[in-house]
């Protein structure tokens, strides 16, 4: 866990570094000071977003005595309660995992399989993105990584299908979890939002009080377009919460503060790396402290 954290703070050291005008310096009548346009222009280039930036500085500077104490709780109190992921009444226990291309739902599945089967859980996979074969073999690959199986159509097969077929072997076959993958759309083409809706309704028909969690996958790099494809799919979905994957990149942070402060989604996971182990669940406080630059102990 300490290398996976260290990835998630060098994926944020840019951010870290813009922020780094909350450390308090003095000016030359030697009066300490912090330029909070700087802070803001700071917490907006870290992905914050100009709303949510301006909120939380003027949360931030209620605490006078240490601005990155002030931020931190600032950022903190964006975050819902984590509540408990919903548990099946009786197995298997069914996660949708939704999101547009490209995101790393892929790579995310095989990551969850994987911490699954570590926890001694059998898993059962859909292969719902039928959109290309590829795509297909790739989720194999992952699934024989994990030691997890998979339940497979021809491409161009009805995802709704392999998603009843999943989760009817599931059921059949005993099987602890039962993760399906889908296709990743485009928000704005509505016959694939139309086609993700039947998907979800499929697996209720299935088995009932499913999918006990439907996971959107959001790329941490995606900017404020992340913002509007989470509303789309939520609305179709019923998204329940949200992992985000590649902080270990170009992603600047900000925007996992902006997801939970405008839908109250809980981040469940984040994903660190392109590897089954790169997946940490998600600790806010963790996340605070790496967004933000070390305080030099310097109380005003
Ligand atoms: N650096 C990094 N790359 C990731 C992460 N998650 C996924 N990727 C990469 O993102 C690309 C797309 O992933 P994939 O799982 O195929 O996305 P999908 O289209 O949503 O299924 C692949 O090259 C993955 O290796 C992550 O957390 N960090
Ligand atoms: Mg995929």
């Amino acid at each position: 866990m300490a290398s996976l954290f260290s990835r998630l703070k060098k994926g944020l050291s840019r951010s870290r570094e813009s922020l780094a005008q909350l450390i308090p310096s003095k000016n030359t009548e030697n009066q300490i000071q912090i330029n909070w346009e700087d802070v803001e222009d700071g917490l907006i280039m870290a992905d914050c977003g100009p709303t949510l930036s301006a909120k939380l500085i003027v949360k931030a500077k209620q605490n006078k005595r240490n601005p990155i104490a002030g931020l931190k709780q600032a950022m903190m109190a964006t975050f819902p309660d984590l509540k408990a992921v919903q548990e099946a009444n009786r197995p298997p226990f069914v996660l949708l995992v939704i999101g547009v291309n490209g995101t790393g739902k892929t790579t995310t599945i095989g990551k969850l399989a994987t911490m699954y089967r570590q926890q001694g859980q059998s898993v059962l996979i859909g292969a719902g993105d039928t959109f290309r074969a590829a795509a297909v073999d790739q989720l194999a690959v992952w699934a024989e990584r994990a030691g997890a199986d998979i339940v497979r159509q021809h491409e161009g097969a009805d995802p709704a299908a392999v998603a009843f077929d999943t989760v009817q072997r599931g059921i059949a076959r005993n099987y602890d979890v039962v993760i399906i993958d889908t296709a990743g759309r485009v928000q704005t083409d509505k016959g694939l939002m139309e086609e993700l809706a039947k998907v979800r309704r499929v697996i209720s028909r299935s088995l009932e009080g499913s999918p006990h969690e439907v996971w959107h996958v959001v790329d941490g790099g995606t900017g404020h377009n992340a913002i509007v494809q989470v509303d789309k799919f939520r609305e179709v979905a019923g998204t329940t919460g949200l992992i985000i994957t590649k902080l270990d990149g170009s992603a600047k942070g900000g925007i996992v503060i902006q997801l939970s402060d405008t839908y109250g989604l809980p981040i469940r996971y984040i994903g660190v790396g392109e590897s089954l182990e790169d997946l940490m669940p998600f600790d806010a406080e963790a996340f605070v402290s790496s967004l933000l630059p070390e305080s030099n102990g310097a109380e005003i």
